[in-house]
């Protein structure tokens, strides 16, 4: 269809296969760079016009990304993929590896060419284990296409793509403790700056971009730069994949134009379940900040529409809540994952995250204190920018958004232990 990119292939039967890829203009835009001789800048320059921003959650231009490698350094430099997808409410990566692994692997050697490249790593979630042997048949089959490896397509252009399964640990989609967790060490965020673009894979340059934004590359080289930004809106180019789940009739992942009204993506997942009323959504994976529905409802999926209302747009994970959910246990299953997957390097996440969760989970049995929101307000303050890395600031917005549009459920909660909301 036509505003598809990442999912382009998914009407064909075994979409993942070589040549369901090339019947729909799969390596196209390799062979053109190879044989017409693209220049480096010219690639980079199309990436920075198509607006492309990296779908991992950051939304960083990926151009601009690419623009910061010293290309005519010597010696070796990497793409590293991160397909660690692991951001509770996200599961869009994996459908790319299931479905369309090719535009990733040509995704990979385009932006491997255009940084001058030696080789390419993807990090793949040790759990996937479907997505990851069809990523490994897909290498296998490029290879023995002679797109991949040794001198792809008689160019003198080398590059090969290594599949490494992940450790287990969310915080290793972080784009440096999965650098050091490729490396074989403990996957632990390091200090930034130097960002990987100067030291990162075994201390050399690296480009570190996610799975859906390098598979959005080889369309994007073949159609234009325009045309990819023109589906969009301004400052938001593209399509986006959304993962959508909750308390929805038909939760699973949407290839949609930036700047959808929201209203529309909610009626194609099938709208409301059971018929209740819609309460709150949670944009953009677990760490964006919850938004109340009267504020959603308003809103375009795309970064402006989200971070004008005060939230992100993230990896484009929305959960949808509706009003028989008690935010209060809502909240304490989230502040335990962020409890769970701290790595415990530095004192305000590591203690942080169990003082926050000890507090919601007391609130949310019934044994909250008077000065238990106080003792929130505090804590997040405390924790947010003041972190190695960015999964102190995840553990601590969403605490601070519950608590500012919710309020009242958590001080019900103290005040008469017990729930203001039916629940099921
Ligand atoms: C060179 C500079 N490079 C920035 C690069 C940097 C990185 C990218 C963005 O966090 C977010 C987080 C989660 N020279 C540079 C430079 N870069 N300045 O640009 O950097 P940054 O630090 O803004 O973000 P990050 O560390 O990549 C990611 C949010 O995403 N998130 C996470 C979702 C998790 C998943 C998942 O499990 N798949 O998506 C969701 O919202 O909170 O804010 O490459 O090196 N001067
Ligand atoms: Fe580790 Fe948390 Fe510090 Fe990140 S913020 S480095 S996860 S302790």
């Amino acid at each position: 269809m036509a505003n598809e990119v990442c999912l382009r292939t998914l009407h064909l039967d075994r979409p993942w296969l070589l040549s369901s890829y090339e019947s729909e203009g799969g390596y196209e835009a390799l062979r053109r760079i190879l044989t017409e001789k693209i220049s480096q800048e010219d690639i980079i320059e199309t990436v920075k016009t198509s607006g492309l921003r990296g779908r991992g959650g950051a939304g960083f231009p990926t151009g601009l990304k690419w623009s910061f490698i010293n290309r005519s350094a010597p010696g070796e430099k990497y793409i590293v993929c991160n397909s660690d997808e692991g951001e509770p409410g996200t599961f869009k990566d994996r459908d790319i590896l299931r479905y369309n692994p090719h535009a990733l692997i040509e995704g990979m050697i385009i932006a491997g060419y255009a940084i001058g490249g030696t080789a390419g790593y993807n990090y793949i979630r040790g759990e996937f284990w479907e997505p990851y042997e069809r990523f490994e048949a897909a290498l296998q089959e490029a290879r023995d296409a002679g797109l991949l490896g040794e001198n792809i397509l008689g160019s003198g252009f080398s590059f090969d793509i290594h599949a490494h399964l992940g450790g287990g640990a969310y915080v290793c989609g972080e784009e440096t403790a999965l650098l050091e967790s490729i490396e074989g060490k403990k996957g632990q965020p390091r200090f930034k700056p130097p960002f990987p673009a100067m030291f990162g894979l075994y201390g050399r340059p690296t480009i570190i971009n996610n799975t859906e934004s390098l598979a959005s590359i080889p369309d994007i080289i073949r159609q234009g730069g325009e045309w990819f930004r023109d589906l969009g809106v301004e400052n938001s180019g593209g399509s986006k994949l959304f993962s959508i789940s909750g308390n929805i009739n038909n939760p699973g992942v949407f290839e949609i134009p930036m700047g959808t009204p929201f209203s529309e993506l909610l009626e194609m997942a099938g709208g409301m379940k059971d018929g209740y009323q819609l309460k709150a959504v949670i944009p953009g994976g677990s760490s964006s900040p919850v938004l109340p529905a009267e504020v959603m409802m308003d809103l375009t999926m795309d970064y402006d529409s989200i971070a004008k209302a005060g939230s992100m747009l993230g990896s484009g994970a929305v959960i949808v809540i509706d009003d028989q959910q008690c935010m209060v246990k809502l909240l304490d299953r989230i502040s335990y994952f962020y409890y769970e997957e701290s790595c415990g390097q530095c004192t305000p996440c590591r203690e942080g995250t169990g003082w926050m969760h000890r507090v919601i989970h007391r609130i949310e049995n019934g044994q909250g204190r008077p000065e238990d929101m106080d003792l929130l307000d505090d804590v997040t303050q405390r924790i947010m920018g003041r972190t190695i890395c960015a999964l102190g600031d995840a553990a601590a917005m969403p605490v601070a958004a519950f608590i500012q549009h919710f309020r009242e459920e958590f001080q019900y909660h103290i005040d008469h232990k017990k729930c203001m909301v039916g629940g099921r």
